[in-house]
């Protein structure tokens, strides 16, 4: 059952150095940057959003995630899961209105994987940049590097998997719409989520260590839009980490890299679809090889090892 969480909204990423870390988000990825907070803090969207950021990259001394946000439908709505969040055990902590630009109140609560999530039922809707709610053209001209279109999703790292499944599915509306399920001790391995119909809004693989983050993903329209990504990190010199290549899990077309400070990116397009009627999809974690990649059917170590 939805329980009006509508999208993931905004991720907080830690980067080694702000300038290098614009250049790629900006330049390369193409988000188009959109603000620079009193903490130095810098902001960016995807030409599509309609709020008025949905990455934000705050300079650290070790890379990673901070939290990710999930925008709900109405201030009621927030209240309600605020409640149902300490209700079920989450420290949670009112982030006032304002603390980011252009953001209302944040409720943010911990997970068992140890990860920060938020929600929020207010954002500024700008109005800019191609999508003008009356005669909007198809795209602004002026975008740059890969054109990311929107944030689409997080794959985060840690222990209790099962847990923040658990609690996404039960105060937050989640539906599990893949797993990866070791078939002989019944262990899950990887647990994907969704709270609208697309293939995950978030996955988590199961990883030692608590709060890790793997990758943060931008959509793309087409096969052809991932390739053109391939070719700007050849050019760019940056980190290759795999693909172009299709996923087994959710079968999307996929090519991930890395960011100046280490941080997984991915951009990707196509998939499956996920309605609340449809069943849960399995995939044996001896086939995990093809689940990932499903062309080289193999697992290569760095994108299993490799978290920030
Ligand atoms: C995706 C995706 C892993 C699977 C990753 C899949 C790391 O990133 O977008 O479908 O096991
Ligand atoms: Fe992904």
């Amino acid at each position: 059952m939805r329980k009006g969480v509508m999208r993931p909204g905004h991720v907080q990423l830690r980067v080694l150095d702000m300038e290098e870390a614009v250049v790629h988000y900006r330049d390369r990825l193409g988000l188009i940057e959109v603000n620079r907070d009193s903490q130095n803090r810098a902001y960016f969207k995807g030409w599509t959003e309609i709020d008025s950021f949905s990455v934000v990259l705050r300079e650290a001394d070790e890379p990673g995630m901070d939290f990710m946000g999930f925008k709900v439908t109405t201030p009621d709505v927030l209240e309600e899961r605020k409640q149902e969040l300490i209700e079920y055990g989450c420290s949670v902590e009112v982030i006032p209105a304002g603390e980011l630009d252009g953001c209302g109140e944040r409720i943010r609560f911990d997970s068992p994987t140890g990860h920060y999530f938020e929600l929020y039922a207010e954002k500024e809707q700008p109005g800019k940049w191609g999508i003008s709610p009356k005669n909007p053209d198809a795209w602004p001209e002026e975008l740059k590097g890969m054109r990311a279109t929107r944030f689409d999703h997080c794959l985060l790292y840690g222990d209790d998997i099962d847990g923040t499944a658990d609690l996404l599915q039960k105060v937050l509306g989640f539906q599990l719409s893949e797993q990866v399920v070791d078939q002989e001790s019944g262990t899950r391995v990887a647990a994907f989520l969704t709270v609208s119909t697309k293939a995950h809004d978030i996955a988590f693989v199961r990883h030692p260590e608590k709060g890790k983050f793997h990758h943060a993903s931008f959509w793309l329209d087409t096969w052809e839009d991932v390739l053109r990504a391939a070719d700007l990190i050849s050019m760019h010199d940056i980190s290759l980490d795999i693909g172009p290549t299709r996923h087994g899990l959710t079968h999307g077309q996929t090519i991930y890299f890395f960011d100046p400070s280490g941080n997984r990116n991915e951009v990707f397009c196509g998939g499956d679809y996920t309605y609340p009627d449809h069943p849960v999809v399995t995939w044996d974690a001896e086939q995990i090889g093809k689940a990932i990649f499903y062309h080289d059917r193999v697992l290569n170590e760095a994108f299993l090892g490799v978290v920030t």
